[in-house]
């Protein structure tokens, strides 16, 4: 098949997703088409079959905002005519959604069509999709979509009862290569964190409030009252400085390690006891399934799609939002019980390999291709 998939190409799951998938089909022999405004950033080196095509936008003095989404249409037009495309599958609703469905009509005026598959990530249907300047446009984008795939089973509920949209939606977890994200000894890194053998707990996220990242702090703060442990954060967003400041303020400052934006995660998330989630809402949870696969139990909120991926006791805990003294508590149940950690941990690894892993999971979109495209 010939597939363009349209993405963001910045930190964040969907862009991950997105390229990683590609990155898969490729591998398979599909030719894929990238179709961004910038390189997406897990696309390091370069792989046979994949080409990349960037959306350039007109500065033109009277636009006094850069009008990305007809830009987008129009490279989606480029791409699909001179490169025949097969499909397009455009992750996020917003704006990519509506951009593909602006090119299919184009077509269709000519006489022409193409297959135009949508996969809902997370707020694009959860916070923003739902803002009135949005909502009518991701309804009618969705519901015109050939396709429509989600990363949760919660997911596709919401995306029925906040949109009233009658129409299929399949589900289709997120994924992780397993022989990449792995359990390593990094010992190097591990005692440069905690040189005297402290517990670690890490939290990656791009720092948005909805990651709720201040509560990591709070949890550390409870749970080095018993046993002295750092917390790494890596990423970077608007929730950063106030973050700072809170572990300044709570004179945490040396326990907590800010890392900013890291690239070769799976190089660090080993050496954490713990991962936390304590997300406000998370339609699926990339970044714990990440943790898990390296063998790291999470600690996360009961939020959104996080049932469907974390099995509450047995490879983590899952605790109401916001409850960060049951956060402390299941941390200091998992950093003092040597056998329930293991098992914990060995039960993560397992549930990432047997049920998320990627040569499981990318199949089920190439299916759902097929079945698209023969409609
Ligand atoms: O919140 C993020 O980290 C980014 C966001 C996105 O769409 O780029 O992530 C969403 O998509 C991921 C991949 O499908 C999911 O694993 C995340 O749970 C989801 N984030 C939220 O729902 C908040």
């Amino acid at each position: 098949m010939k597939i363009g998939i349209t993405c963001y190409p910045t930190y964040g799951g969907s862009g991950v997703v997105a390229t990683e998938l590609g990155k898969e089909l490729a591998v398979l022999g599909h030719e894929v088409h990238f179709i961004s405004y910038a390189l997406p950033h897990r696309l390091t080196q370069f792989v046979e079959n994949i080409f990349y095509h960037e959306v350039e936008v007109s500065n033109y003095p009277l636009f006094e905002h850069q009008l990305y989404s007809l830009a987008l249409t129009s490279k989606m037009l480029e791409v699909i005519e001179y490169e025949q495309l097969d499909l397009l599958h455009v992750h996020y609703a917003i704006p990519h959604a509506t951009s593909a469905y602006l090119a299919k009509q184009i077509l269709k005026k000519n006489g022409s069509d193409i297959k135009v598959i949508t996969t809902l990530h997370g707020t694009d249907i959860t916070l923003v999709g739902l803002e009135p300047s949005f909502l009518p446009l991701v309804k009618l984008s969705i519901e015109e979509s050939d396709g429509v795939t989600a990363v949760s089973r919660f997911l596709k509920e919401k995306t029925i009862t906040n949109y009233y949209i009658d129409k299929e939606i399949e589900v289709i977890h997120n994924f992780i290569d397993t022989e990449l994200f792995k359990p390593v000894c990094n010992k190097q890194f591990k005692d440069h964190v905690a040189p005297n053998g402290e517990k670690i707990l890490i939290h990656t996220s791009n720092f948005r409030p909805v990651k709720r990242v201040a509560d990591t702090i709070r949890i550390l703060q409870k749970v080095n009252k018993v046993i002295p442990t750092k917390l790494i954060l890596i990423g970077d967003g608007p929730d950063r400085s106030e973050c700072e400041r809170l572990a300044r303020e709570l004179k945490l400052e040396k326990d907590v390690l800010f890392l900013g934006k890291q690239d070769g995660l799976e190089n660090l998330l080993s050496v954490a006891d713990i991962f936390l989630l304590p997300s406000q809402s998370e339609s699926f949870g990339l970044a714990a399934l990440e943790a898990m696969a390296c063998g790291v139990p999470v600690i996360s909120s009961s939020v959104g799609g996080i049932p469907e991926l974390i099995v509450h006791n047995k490879t983590g805990y899952i605790a109401e939002f916001a409850d960060v003294d049951r956060m402390a508590k299941y941390a200091l149940e998992l950093l003092t019980n040597k056998k329930k950690f293991n098992s914990f941990s060995k039960n993560s690894r397992k549930r990432s390999v047997e049920i998320f892993e990627k040569k499981l999971i990318v199949p089920q979109y190439i299916q759902y291709y097929e079945k698209i495209l023969g409609q």
